[in-house]
């Protein structure tokens, strides 16, 4: 029924047609609150009830006198609290902290040799989509920088119907069977006595699970990189994990793996950084994705697929249907075949982010399943677990679920079904309403769905197939992938989770598993458990080898890219600063699309004309990517006498972050006892050249050549 602040009124047939949901258009754009009726807008409205009565008094419950009692007939409050108390709905059992964006999908050029996958056709069009991105451990209120899985799930909205990629920021996954999940998430989830830990894995049921389970050694490798904490969601690739098929207009089939490229490269914490975020922002994340969209700096990511023909189905030292493996680029090089933007931040997070239900299942002709066995648990999981989160099976009518492909058929009623049908069929075929919807098979007749014709015989079994058997080959391979630091990072982090785990013989078994990966990475492990390293079991070497030793693509620091662009920096400033040096700061950055905040131990203005964005307890060193001091006598003896200035700056060296100062801001360098003239660390008077070195350390993201000196700075 429409109210008074929902004014259009619901097309009775059909959903919200493509033009509705244009994501390019603003949140504000009065098309877009016309067209989707299901927008609300409250702007010169009156207060109503749900049935649209108006309300006069909202301050007051009905009572039986000034201090009399409330009466039970007062239905405009007894509605209001109702309402109130059924608020919340049951949180994912996983992947529960979330936040996403609106945004389109376009293709470079048509993929017509591949799929026939309408969206994948024609390059002058736009496919809207949704994507919500995830931890997994977490409830909803969790940090978003702990260290975990994150979820990486798009809904394209095609005009044949919703695809739903629903990926992992990893290319693997823990188990190989479906039938293991539940027992992997009981193990990862805080423990049922104490509900501890809450959003990480660093704790006894979890090592038990994985140590228990090899299969699972490859990606709890890739859990204790520094893939599990990503600097920002902008800068996390992406994947679909499992083998999928294309299949093209002829009904060829070929098997593909879809990636997630960032644009503007990859990159991640520092684990002091993340744990320290999780208290000082536990949304960072969140806030990061939403602050740039709404800054215009759109973040984009590139698809990229392998494929595989089928001939070459079992040309590989891995069986392609195994979730715990990848194909080495090496092998099937990532072929770019289109690029997602995210444009468009939500109105209404609970109405977007937390309806939104995302279904592998929902495929669109031109794409389908392979036998993956844990593909296929999930075929059953979502559709499920959907129904008891959301209520009931009409979830697809929520306003962010409905596809804009138009939707007939013969299903009816049940809870919060919406959709008021017509006539007296609904069941097909039908003589009494001519016979509509109708099915369109063969395809050439409408574009119905029709699955791949694959043959498929054998016994009715539960065996795991001699072709899953390898664990450890791809983890050595993933391990011989690092640099330098990207090896003492897994090592630490091994390290501080084991170190958490109360059980000796938990910890013991878990090194066994490492020393099949590497022996190195064991002996690392082991002294800092203060336990002795075991060597490799014999067997390990017979379960598998890789074709491929090294994958510099699996590497995040050797595949970074050069710029700064989006990135963060701090400007220390204090009273009497110098204000043209810091309008050179910005100018310089803003001219490489890096933004500046003006940080002052105090709210206020520093220099004259320029007004401080945060203090410096409030946005520490950690929220940024870069920290420079500005010129001012005054303002470096202030902040080098400053215990919380001198931090900042220590903390950001500890962090290998690129540091700069102009003039006198030297000072507090100094007071810090930083050394000025290390890589990374530019100083001088001339601004222009401080920030031409400055610009160049930040764009390596890191300066990781001082990694090892910055071990002896204090956390
Ligand atoms: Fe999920 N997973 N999953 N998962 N998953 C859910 O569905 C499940 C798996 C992933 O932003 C649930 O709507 C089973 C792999 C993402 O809303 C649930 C198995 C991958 C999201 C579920 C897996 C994922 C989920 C919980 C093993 C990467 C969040 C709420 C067979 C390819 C989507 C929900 C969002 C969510 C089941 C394994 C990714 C319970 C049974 C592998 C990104 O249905």
């Amino acid at each position: 029924m429409a109210t008074k602040n929902q004014p259009a009124k619901q097309p009775a047939k059909q959903p919200a047609s493509a033009a509705a949901r244009t994501p390019s258009q603003s949140n504000s754009n009065p098309k877009v609150n016309s067209l989707e009726s299901f927008r609300s807008d409250a702007t010169n409205q009156a207060l109503t009830t749900n049935q649209g009565v108006k309300i006069a008094d909202n301050q007051n419950t009905l009572r039986a006198g000034e201090r009399g009692p409330s009466l039970l007939e007062d239905f405009i409050m007894r509605e209001k609290i109702t309402h109130f108390d059924h608020e919340r709905i049951p949180e994912r059992i996983v992947h529960a902290r979330g936040s996403a964006a609106h945004g389109v999908f376009k293709v470079y050029e048509s993929q017509a040799g591949l799929t026939k996958a309408g969206f994948l056709q024609d390059p002058s069009k736009e496919t809207p989509v949704y994507v919500r991105f995830s931890t997994v451990q977490g409830s909803r209120g969790s940090a978003d920088t702990v260290r975990d899985v994150r979820g990486f799930a798009v809904k394209f909205y095609t005009e044949e119907g919703n695809f739903d990629l629903v990926g992992n920021n990893m290319p693997v996954f823990f188990i190989q069977d479906a039938i293991k999940f539940p027992d992997f998430v009981h193990a990862v989830k805080p423990e049922p006595h104490n509900e501890m830990p809450q959003g990480g894995s660093a704790h006894d049921t979890f090592w038990d699970f994985v140590s228990l389970v090899p299969e699972s050694a490859h990606m709890v490798l890739w859990t204790m990189s520094d893939r599990a904490i990503p600097k920002s969601l902008r800068t996390m690739e992406g994947f679909g994990i499992h083998t999928f098929r294309f299949i093209d207009a002829q009904g060829q089939g070929r098997f593909v793996k879809f990636h997630w490229r960032p644009t503007i490269g990859s990159a991640s914490l520092l684990w002091d950084e993340a744990q320290k975020l999780a208290g000082k922002d536990a949304d960072f994340h969140r806030r990061d994705l939403w602050e740039a969209i709404d800054n215009g700096d759109y973040p984009e990511w590139e698809l990229g697929v392998q494929i595989v023909e089928e001939a070459d189905e079992h040309n590989f030292d891995f069986d392609l249907l195994d979730p715990t493996k990848i194909i080495p680029e090496e092998l099937v090089p990532l072929k770019m075949i289109g690029k997602l933007t995210l444009n468009r931040n939500p109105d209404n997070f609970f109405a977007e982010t937390e309806q939104v239900a995302f279904c592998p299942g929902h495929i669109v002709p031109g794409i389908d399943f392979t036998n993956d066995p844990l593909l296929q648990g999930r075929l059953f999981s979502y559709t499920d677990t959907q129904i008891s989160r959301l209520g009931g099976p009409n979830f697809h009518e929520i306003p962010i679920n409905r596809p804009l492909a138009p939707l007939h058929n013969g299903q009816r009623d049940a809870m919060h079904r919406q959709t008021i049908n017509k006539g007296q069929a609904s069941y097909e075929p039908n003589s009494i309403d001519g016979g509509w919807p109708k099915e369109t098979a063969p395809a050439a007749a409408g574009g119905g769905f029709e699955s791949y014709t694959e043959r498929v015989e054998g016994s009715k079994i539960r065996v795991r197939s001699p072709s899953f058997k390898d664990h450890y080959s791809q983890a050595t391979l993933f391990w011989n992938s690092m640099t330098e630091p990207e090896q003492d990072h897994i090592v630490g982090a091994y390290s501080f989770e084991l170190s958490k785990v109360e059980r000796k013989p938990i910890r013991e078994r878990q090194l066994g598993i490492l020393a099949n990966i590497d022996e190195t990475l064991a002996t690392r492990v082991a002294e800092n458990l203060g336990l002795s390293a075991p060597k490799k079991s014999a067997d390990a070497d017979e379960l598998g080898k890789s074709s491929v030793t090294e994958s510099p693509a699996l590497s995040l620091v050797a595949k970074a890219v050069p710029s700064v662009k989006t990135r963060k920096v701090a400007i220390l400033a204090a009273p009497g600063a110098d204000a043209a040096s810091i309008q050179a700061i910005k100018d310089a950055l803003a001219a490489e699309g890096a933004h500046a905040k003006v940080i002052a131990p105090t709210l206020g203005s520093p220099a004259e004309g320029v007004e401080a964005d945060a203090t410096i307890l409030a946005m520490p060193s950690i929220m940024f990517d870069g920290v420079i001091v500005a010129g001012g006598q005054q303002s470096a003896k202030t902040l080098s006498e400053s215990g919380d200035a001198r931090h900042f700056v220590l903390e950001a060296f500890k962090h290998l972050k690129a540091l700069g100062a102009i003039g006198d801001g030297e000072d507090l360098l100094a007071a810090a006892h930083l050394p000025t003239g290390d890589e990374g660390v530019s100083v001088g008077s001339d601004a222009a050249q401080v920030m031409k070195s400055f610009i160049e350390a930040m764009s390596q993201h890191r300066v990781w050549s001082r990694a090892k000196k910055a071990e002896s700075v204090p956390a």
